[in-house]
């Protein structure tokens, strides 16, 4: 199996309860928001038109399904019984915020379901994957459970996928999967440099740490992963976010950076170390790939670390188009801010891959601090492997006509928090999904559908 390699990006649709409940410490945009109005139906369409913007530019998409939320069974693991409709008024009653964590839409923003290493990485070719514990907020800890077996379902053959429980749900070990993960490497069927950014140390009590926010994972859930994903030590790299950025709202370092084959765009103050922790990146790409790392560093003069957060300029998508070019897809915040536009327009003029850039209108997942690379999970297949996906989650036009048909169907145009203990918004969600595992055909996905609850 040795062809050639390209990158799929899965997105997942965005929930029928999309809404901001202001669940993420750490996370402005989130807090910013909480108890607004929320429109679902707008946020699922943003986000469906995204990946209908990469698939036209060519780049292979699939989509992942939502979770099924409010989700009842977490409540009733919670102690609140009776009917669907008893749980969900009861917690509304008793635990708002309880009801809230349970009925968030956060399974959208795919980029923490998980870490992969592609086949080129490990040391027995096959591709490993291991959903992230999410155990840092517990609106996010209820959802590695139905992330894993959804992977499973579609990554189906153990012959060439290999699949990795979430590591034990404990704060030592906490993992956000591939917002904290960076692949650089030639080409996408070459072995590559994996780098995992964390927050913070335990076991290493000397390791600096924010002193405003949670860090969101930890140096040995880094470790944990790479080592079960078989990855040569040599061609691995943990690096340590800075804290004093993760107290400017960067919770995950995938809002401060993004890396595709071999650039790697980045902000003065992502790193800890700074310059001594991207130079260990060059020399380590330059050993392991044989070519020059392109690092563009973006200085606080360019762009401040405050305009980085609310544009969300590194959380753009780095793609490389057919022609071998590299994109920026990004918010359309980036173009409304100055410092951002500026960056923008001086990137596609330098020298380096980075030749054209695609503005994406997100509002709705960036008023919870979810920009473009937070909605998609990359891996890089070769065509055999991708032979062995389940064809049923690949993005073509007759599905994206059909899924912002079913949108439109199904969605509410107007959310708020306190909307959440309406029993009818749990039942016109599980009609929607259930209409939609017939669009995108997984079988029986959903577990309301296998055991009516
Ligand atoms: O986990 N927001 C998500 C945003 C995830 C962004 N992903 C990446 N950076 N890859 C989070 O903080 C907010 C939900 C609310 O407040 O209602 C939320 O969960």
């Amino acid at each position: 199996m040795n062809d050639t390699a390209f990158e799929v990006n899965f997105d997942a649709i965005v929930g029928p309860t999309h809404n901001y409940a202001g669940l993420s410490c750490g996370n402005l945009a989130s807090q910013r928001h909480r108890g607004t109005t929320s429109n679902p139906r707008l946020a699922a369409l943003q986000g469906l038109e995204k990946m209908k913007l990469l698939m036209d530019l060519g780049i292979k998409q699939a989509v992942l399904l939502p979770q099924d939320r409010p989700d009842v069974a977490a409540l009733r693991r919670l102690g609140f019984g009776g009917t669907d409709t008893a749980v969900i008024e009861q917690a509304h009653r008793q635990q708002p915020a309880l009801l809230a964590a349970c009925a968030s839409a956060s399974s959208m923003w795919v980029a923490t379901a998980a870490t992969v290493s592609p086949r080129a990485d490990t040391a027995d070719g096959r591709v490993h994957i291991t959903p992230a514990n999410l155990v840092s907020q517990p609106h996010r800890a209820i959802e590695p459970e139905a992330t894993a077996s959804a992977l499973k379902a579609i990554f189906h053959d153990d012959s060439v996928f290999a699949h990795h429980p979430p590591l034990p749900a404990a704060a030592h070990l906490s993992d956000e999967g591939a917002a904290n993960h960076t692949r650089l490497c030639r080409a996408y069927h070459e072995p590559g440099i994996e780098i995992f950014a964390y927050g913070r140390a335990y076991f290493d009590g000397g390791a600096t740490r924010p002193t405003t926010f949670p860090t969101r994972q930890t140096h040995e859930a880094s470790q944990a992963v790479a080592r079960l994903h078989r990855l040569d030590p040599a061609r691995t790299i943990f690096v340590q976010q800075n804290p004093a950025a993760i107290d400017a709202g960067v919770f995950h370092n995938d809002v401060i950076a993004v890396g595709n084959q071999n650039v790697l765009l980045y902000h003065a103050a992502a790193f800890a170390g700074g310059r001594k922790t991207t130079d260990a990146i060059r020399r380590r790409f330059h050993k392991v790939c044989g070519d020059k790392l392109v690092l563009i560093e973006i200085s606080e003069e360019q762009v401040s670390l405050a305009d980085a957060v609310d544009s969300y300029l590194f959380n753009g998508q780095l793609v490389t188009l057919p022609d071998g070019s590299m994109s920026l897809v990004c918010s359309q915040e980036c173009s409304q801010m100055d410092s951002t536009r500026h960056c923008l327009q001086q990137l596609v003029y330098d020298d380096n891959p980075i030749r054209s850039v695609h503005t994406v209108a997100l509002r709705q997942s960036m008023q919870n601090g979810g920009g473009p690379a937070c909605l998609r999970w990359r891996v890089a297949l070769t065509e055999t492997e991708l032979g062995r996906v389940h064809p049923g989650v690949l993005l073509d036009e007759r599905r994206y006509r059909r899924l912002t048909d079913w949108v439109e169907r199904h969605y509410r145009d107007q959310l708020t928090p306190d909307d959440l203990g309406d029993p009818c918004l749990l039942q016109e969600s599980r009609t929607a999904l259930d209409e939609l595992t017939r669009i995108l055909p997984l079988g029986s996905f959903y577990r309301f559908q296998r055991t009516g609850a």
